[in-house]
């Protein structure tokens, strides 16, 4: 049996399981524009709820992207658009360093709710009544993982596989450092509880649209290296944005042998740009997102910027070059 993690308390295990076991009507609800870890930690909550016959509901910003729909409870997360207009006064927010990441779900919420703040980000405020967080864990989803076992709830085979989603997917299949081994003893738990990895990982990596595909070609026919060859920068123009999905055209920098930093420039709107960086293992991208009033993890961050993009570029190498070993 994979143990807790010497990093959370069980004193925080206590006091969330505490708040999770007096509520009977609670919202969950998980960062704008959610992903893997906060959609999988968000139908994983619900289904672990429902065995303490308590009511709740999944509320998100955005319509989730469909690329989840093979998980069970699929039909029952609630977007913004189809949302009733509603007051919580308790709430659960996963995945979310600080209260901002929830966007305008945040208005359905009364100013003194009371939150219970589940989240593996370093940069985590501690803003709930309630914080279960800490960046020892490689996702909120395994989070959630240890917080069950601590309730003695049961881990089914749908809520295996809500939770080993999330993990999969923050860990880019057990790969990233903030891997550890408790996250490798949970995922094959998972996987002994019905988890089918096969399935998930064909979703989670196969499961591209073509213009998504053809993105990926036109970001890396914009590569650049910078910094005697340690830092990849690509681009994508707004027009080429509004043809599909972008996000999975970041990682090929770090393709390149002695690549240590690799940026994608998105440009959302005209003249708005949406940064994502990664790192190979010895810089901090979180804290060049930081700079620019984003976030993130040491080997994944983001933030946005407005200008042109030769202005943003400027200014992110820049930043990117001061952080270099
Ligand atoms: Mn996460």
């Amino acid at each position: 049996m994979p143990v807790t993690p010497p990093d959370i308390s069980a004193s925080d295990l206590d006091a969330a399981a505490g708040f999770l076991r007096s509520q009977s009507d609670l919202l969950i609800t998980s960062h704008v524009n959610s992903d893997g870890d906060g959609i999988g930690g968000g139908l994983a909550l619900l289904g672990l709820l429902r065995q303490l016959d308590s009511r709740s509901q999944l509320l998100l910003q955005d319509e989730p992207p469909g690329d989840y729909d093979y998980l069970d409870g699929w039909d029952e997360i609630i977007d913004l658009g189809n949302a009733p207009a509603q007051q919580h006064d308790t709430a659960v927010l996963l995945d979310c360093p600080n209260f901002d990441r929830i966007g305008r779900v945040g208005d359905q919420i009364t100013t003194d709710a009371a939150l219970l703040n589940i989240d593996h980000h370093p940069d985590n405020e501690r803003f709930g009544a309630i914080n279960l967080s800490t960046d020892v864990v490689c996702s909120t989803c395994e989070m959630l993982y240890h917080l069950a076992m601590h309730m003695g709830l049961d881990i089914d085979r749908p809520i295996a596989e809500q939770l080993y989603t999330g993990i999969l997917f923050d860990t880019g299949g057990f790969r990233y450092s903030l891997t550890t081994p408790t996250s490798l003893e949970v995922g094959a738990d998972l996987v002994r509880r019905g988890a089918r990895l096969d399935l998930i990982a064909d979703r989670l990596y196969n499961n591209a649209t073509f213009d998504s595909v053809k993105m990926i070609g036109r970001a890396i026919d914009s590569m650049a290296l910078h910094h005697d060859g340690r830092v990849a920068t690509m681009s994508l123009t707004h027009e080429e944005m509004e043809r599909g999905d972008s996000e999975a055209s970041v990682n090929y920098g770090l393709w390149i042998k002695g690549v240590e930093v690799t940026a994608l420039l998105k440009e959302e709107r005209v003249g708005h740009y949406r940064i994502s960086l990664r790192s190979r293992e010895d810089v901090d991208v979180s804290a060049i997102a930081r700079i620019f009033g984003g976030g993130g993890h040491a080997r994944a961050a983001g933030c946005r910027q407005e200008g042109s993009l030769d202005d943003v570029l400027t200014r992110m190498l820049a930043a990117i070059e001061q952080m270099l070993p």
